[in-house]
């Protein structure tokens, strides 16, 4: 199949090649987007991160019906912590630490509530799930296997935080030889200038790290 060009993505038009593209969609978990949950107990406003499952639901929806395949992460670790670096289980202040009871389970832990993708995302049939110890989905994952298995070799970047399991998945993909389209209104960050900045660096410097489209101008080439 012929590529199609995203003409509105920055920092040039994006070349969609279809059969070569899955969409990924980063941890859009409980424990990230809502009340009581891990990026709760760090500080944050988790209302910033629901702007983005509404446009997110439309394009995963886009995707399923074009046959680009969706692939899901999710941030956590093993019941006993052993895959959890004492680093990060004892990085900063929060009020709750990861493994620590939660209001929908024990924090970023595999198996519990908070743990799983919210209800509107859901997984279906057949779609991959990766569960990822760290930020970014290559790291400890099989991830880059399963894209080799499918042939893929360009990614649609969507799920939370910007900055951070984002920006690290982006980067780790860039080196790994992917070209990533990073969907604009389909990332979100707890911080507005971090939703801003975080956008701007992957397509600065002639696309140094990717590119950056909204999710209408990927839907329109869907289609
Ligand atoms: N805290 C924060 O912004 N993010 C994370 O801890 N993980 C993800 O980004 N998924």
């Amino acid at each position: 199949m012929t590529a199609i060009a995203i003409t509105s993505a920055t920092p040039t038009p994006f070349s969609l090649a279809p059969g070569a593209t899955a969409l990924i969609v980063i941890d859009m978990q409980r424990d990230f987007l809502l009340p009581g949950g891990f990026g709760e107990s760090l500080g944050n406003d988790v209302g910033m991160l629901q702007k983005v499952v509404a446009p997110l639901a439309d394009l995963i929806a886009a995707a399923r019906t074009a046959g680009v395949p969706v692939i899901h992460t999710r941030e956590g670790h093993r019941p006993d912590l052993s895959d959890c670096p004492p680093a990060k289980l004892l990085r900063g202040s929060p009020s709750q630490r990861i493994g620590d009871p939660g209001r929908f389970g024990r924090i970023l832990i595999q198996g519990e509530y908070g743990h799983d993708i919210v209800d509107e995302l859901a997984p279906i049939p057949g779609e991959v799930v990766i569960d990822k110890p760290g930020k970014g989905a290559f790291y400890a994952t099989e991830l880059q296997s399963v894209l080799a298995d499918a042939g893929i070799t360009q990614l649609l970047v969507t799920g939370v935080t910007t900055e951070v399991c984002v920006h690290t998945t982006v980067r780790e993909a860039n080196d790994r030889g992917y070209e990533c389209l990073v969907v604009s209104d389909c990332v979100g960050s707890y911080f507005p200038e971090f939703q801003r900045v975080g956008l701007d660096m992957i397509s600065a410097q002639g696309g140094i790290f990717g590119w950056v489209a909204p999710s209408s101008a990927v839907i329109d080439c869907l289609a």
